[in-house]
């Protein structure tokens, strides 16, 4: 089980770090699917908080830049960070329905403050198909949602380093990505020298996602108070999850995924969540979602037995 009885749920419908439009509608897809009942479900004190109000690209001139929409993507993040840090002291597990997972800039942002206000510290562990370590300067695509890991550990766009202006948000030495398997090469050399530890795809199928998790937990939890999921919907396989901007293939396995949630519940130091990058445009009858809320009962504590 989780740190606390009661879960907050925000749905964040930002699309302005993807290139595709459509992840904005993730937290209503979520919501049909079922989220707030399925945690109800396992004895949960569910609030649903409804949509944090952004602006939609439609509002916005048109940006081409190498970090697209950054300006506006920093203020929502700043928003994020003061509304998971205010979740964290109520106190709560705050869950963000992405959107895109720029968003987590400032959702990590906020929760890491809140611990370090505290004299504690954050880990966190990134589920994904990609790392998202890329900088303005790297980029290939200038899509914001590509930088936000590297942005809380201090490299890339100022706004986005600095988001609650305590920076860096986390110590890359408690963040571990699962799952990666599509790094962009000058992201590489981020990725190499930032000091965060990745199980890509190659790790989980020579070690086995048992294995690959009770490391991930020893980096992210054994030194930390806590451990925040930003779990990026494409780290699962298209198989598992078509309804993601950015599918590629070879991905997490449904029942990997599901042991990585059993044993991140086992741990007891999930302590906030961002569901991120779902794409209803991409889905077929909302499976995906259906998938997500599946696992996320796993994360918080439905057992078999
Ligand atoms: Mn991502």
């Amino acid at each position: 089980m989780t740190s606390c009885e009661r879960i907050d749920i925000y749905g964040v419908p930002m699309d302005l770090g993807a290139n595709l439009r459509g992840v904005d509608m993730g937290p209503t897809a979520l919501r049909i699917a079922g989220i707030e009942e399925a945690l109800a479900s396992l004895g949960y004190e569910v609030h649903d908080h409804d949509e944090v109000e952004l602006k939609s690209r439609v509002a916005l001139p048109r940006d081409s830049s190498s970090a697209k929409y950054v300006e506006e993507i920093v203020k929502v993040c700043g928003r994020l960070h003061d509304i998971a840090r205010e979740a964290m002291a109520r106190p709560c597990l705050p869950i963000f329905l992405g959107g895109d997972h720029s968003i987590a800039a400032g959702t990590i942002a906020g929760v890491s403050r809140h611990f370090r206000d505290r004299g504690q510290t954050l880990g966190v562990i990134w589920f994904d198909a990609h790392a998202d370590m890329n900088t303005p300067e790297t980029s290939p695509s200038g899509n914001v949602h590509g930088m936000p890991l590297s942005a809380l550990i201090g490299y890339g766009d100022p706004g986005m380093t600095t988001i609650g202006g305590l920076a860096p948000a986390v110590d890359p030495e408690h963040v571990v990505i699962i799952g990666a398997r599509d790094v962009d090469d000058n992201e590489k050399r981020i990725v190499a020298e930032s000091g965060v530890t990745v199980f890509s795809m190659k790790e989980i199928d020579i070690l086995g996602m048992g294995e690959v998790t009770r490391r991930a937990l020893e980096i992210a939890g054994s030194e930390t108070d806590g451990i925040h999921l930003s779990f990026d919907i494409d780290g699962l396989d298209p198989d598992v999850a078509p309804g993601v901007g950015t599918p590629v293939r070879g991905g997490v396995s449904f029942r990997e995924a599901h042991l990585f949630m059993e044993l991140l519940a086992d741990s007891g130091l999930l302590v906030a969540m961002d569901l991120v990058e779902l794409n209803p445009v991409r889905d077929e009858c909302n499976r995906t979602a259906e998938a997500v809320v599946h696992l996320v009962q796993s994360a918080f504590g439905r057992a078999i037995i």
